[in-house]
């Protein structure tokens, strides 16, 4: 039994001194950050062990706490795998217990980075504008006491208790999919800040650093059946590992708060982390050919039956949707990064989703597709209709999300959607007599669809609606050749 084995322990030494809060320490980060970090620590030195904070539950405590904080990273390539133990991490907070704990984290003169991973909706930010949603009940919440429940409400109220101290900020380092993260996070952070003191906001505003990053490799949720396998395979118990593919990018606009001098971040640069002055190329890149044809499979593969992307891809009119899907609608829609051949990112994208020592369900990549649908598809069908180019796999997709967000599929069976909006989404689906109708009704939601495109869309988003409950996902897709 798993659990009799003897936990994980620390083998280098005491925890690292701390120079990072982590919002969202979940899986991704544990697998891709923190690993870089440790690696650049170990290389160049710097105090920058990782304080970890969970803004939801306290499920990631109470997994590592027991073990000291360390936890096993497993590599699942095509054949080989490796093992390595992950010591970064120093400490664990669980923000709904202890808000005031993870202030004095963030405020501590030693904190010079909060980077975070709190996925879309953490932002609290109306997705088809970028802004603040000042009417999200958190950041309701979040203006009315001292101590916040929101990623932006700990960042403005942390920021403040520095500036009251003399302190300089910390850098602000967002790592989720979101274009313009940086950007997007320091207009959050300003627009929360101005609401509650305009000095507070005016001071963000000249001293903060916000840059933006583009974030890449795969890890699906670690599942019990892992867990115990690896175990078996170890000899010890490791409540919290985390599995992921070989491949790993992280591109970072080198802007850090500058008072902090050489000290203003671990020396990533020399651990293959790219440092550039535009992330923008990069984030288009992976947003709209790794993510969008993510969130493709993930509604068409879930419709036409299949568990993971590895499944879907194996299905054989997927690649060819793929691959034309790429060609003709998504690399032509954007500016390669300098020195890219985004013939042969494509290449390699469809390989990474094809490793079947990947388990990555497509219901977990289905989940938020309100907040991940305008950056990932909308965007890029919006520059293809200014353009004239095709766009039918794209409007494929997001009639394909419009079935599996309305909460049944092709045949009539439930689907446990995830999505902040589910309730909206569900009534639409069920208030609405007709296809035409409801395809209307989810162009609608004013959140993810901007009037043009709405409007733009709808008669062949109707259309593919009315073709994959006919045709089935299959059909459809041999239909586009
Ligand atoms: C995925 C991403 O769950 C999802 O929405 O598309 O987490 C994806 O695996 C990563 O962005 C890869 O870097």
């Amino acid at each position: 039994m798993p659990a009799e084995q003897p936990r994980l322990t620390r083998q280098s030494g005491p925890a690292p001194k701390p120079g990072i809060v982590h919002l969202g320490l979940g899986a991704f980060f544990r697998a891709f950050g923190a690993i870089y970090i440790e690696d650049a620590q170990r290389k160049h030195g710097g105090d920058w062990g990782i304080v970890g904070v969970s803004l939801q539950s306290s499920r990631t405590r109470d997994q590592l706490a027991p073990q000291e904080f360390v936890y096993t990273a497993k590599e699942l390539g095509s054949g080989d795998t490796s093992l390595r133990q992950v010591e970064i991490v120093s400490d664990v907070l669980a923000a709904k217990e202890d808000p005031e704990a993870v202030l004095s984290a963030m405020t501590d003169p030693a904190t010079r980075i909060v980077s975070l991973t709190v996925t879309e909706k953490g932002y609290c930010h109306d997705p088809s504008t970028g802004r603040l949603n000042p009417k999200h009940p958190d950041i309701e919440a979040d203006l009315k006491n001292l101590n916040p429940v929101s990623a932006p409400g700990y960042l403005v109220r942390a920021l403040a208790r520095r500036k009251a101290a003399g302190e300089p900020p910390f850098t602000v380092l967002s790592c989720d999919n979101l274009p313009d993260n940086g950007k997007l996070v320091r207009g959050v952070v300003i627009g929360l800040a101005a609401l509650i003191d305009p000095d507070l906001a005016a001071w963000i505003e000249r001293e903060g650093r916000f840059p933006s990053t583009m974030v890449d490799r795969i890890v699906p949720a670690t599942k019990p059946e892992d867990i115990d396998a690896l175990a078996s395979e170890t000899g010890r118990f490791d409540e919290a590992p985390v599995f992921h593919e070989p491949f790993r990018q992280w591109v970072i606009e080198d802007d850090f708060v500058p008072a902090f001098g050489t000290g203003r971040r671990p020396d990533l640069g020399a651990v293959g982390v790219q440092l550039v002055n535009d992330v923008a190329p990069y984030e288009h890149m992976k947003l709209r050919m790794l993510n969008g044809t993510h969130s493709a499979i993930a509604y068409l593969g879930y419709l036409a039956g299949h568990e993971t992307v590895a499944d879907t891809v194996a299905d054989s009119v997927f690649a060819p949707f793929l691959k034309a899907v790429w060609r003709q609608e998504i690399i032509p829609s954007f500016k390669a990064p300098p020195g890219v051949d985004l013939q042969v990112y494509a290449d390699e994208l469809l390989a990474r989703f094809a490793n079947p020592a990947i388990r990555h369900r497509t219901w977990q990549i289905a989940m938020d597709g309100s907040q991940k649908l305008p950056q990932r598809i909308l965007g890029t069908l919006k520059d293809n209709l200014s353009a004239g180019r095709p766009s039918q796999r794209l409007v494929t997709v997001v009639a394909a999300w419009m079935h599996y967000a309305g909460g049944t599929d092709l045949s009539g069976r439930p689907i446990d959607v995830r999505d902040p909006m589910v309730e909206r989404l569900r009534s639409i689906s069920e208030n609405t007599q007709d296809d035409a109708e409801r395809v209307a009704a989810f162009l609608d939601v004013r959140d993810i669809f901007h009037p043009d495109l709405a409007s733009a869309l709808k008669p062949s988003v109707t259309r593919v609606y009315q073709d994959l409950k006919v045709d089935g996902v299959q059909g459809v897709l041999r239909s586009l050749g």
